[in-house]
């Protein structure tokens, strides 16, 4: 195993470790709780196996300009509603901070992804200039009506250059804070 690929797992596991136990237990009890009430039809949770970005490449924009990630083709097997919300986003670079009273030519500094809690990820059109393509990796977690859920993993890329897909280093960096210990 390459120390990149020990870190990429690292990070992945710091990106689910405080959630995801939490979340099964819920979605064990929400089934539970649906035999216990004597329903007939068993609930089933959101299918995100075909969930994507409404965007999975953008450009480079010099001026690192937001652009805003939709997220599509999630789905529920009962017809339910399901809401969606963008879980943590995190990326393959690390983000830029500028300490008070560095004198600097950076420009595009922390955050380079909001929309935290809301159906739609914002990600910076933005790459580091001597990598080899940024890589965003956002977390979408979909609720059902009878809050059965499921997440989905997107990845949007920003690629160093045109027709070179970038290399995903894995979700190293919190893309809101350069520090999330
Ligand atoms: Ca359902
Ligand atoms: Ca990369």
């Amino acid at each position: 195993m390459t120390h990149l690929a020990a870190k990429s797992i690292a990070g992945w596991v710091a990106a689910f470790a405080a959630a995801s136990a939490l979340e099964f237990v819920a979605i064990g009890l929400q089934t539970s709780l649906a035999v216990a009430h004597g329903d007939h039809v068993v609930n089933s949770p959101p299918d995100c196996t075909s969930a994507a970005p409404s965007k999975a490449v953008l450009e480079n924009d010099k001026q690192g300009t937001f652009e805003e990630i939709k997220v599509l083709d999630i789905t529920d097997p009962d017809g339910d509603e399901v809401t969606l919300e963008i879980f943590n986003i995190w990326q393959d670079e690390p983000v830029i901070v500028i300490e008070p009273g560095e004198k600097t030519k950076k420009k595009h500094t922390t955050p380079d992804g909001m929309g935290i809690d809301t159906d739609t990820a914002q990600v910076r059109a933005e790459r580091d200039n001597k990598g080899d393509g940024r890589v965003y990796h956002i977390t979408v977690r979909a609720t059902d009506e009878h809050d059965a859920i499921c997440f989905a993993v997107l990845t949007v890329s920003v690629p160093r250059h045109k027709n070179k897909p970038a290399i995903d280093g894995g979700p190293l960096y919190d893309s809101r804070n350069p520090d999330p210990s």
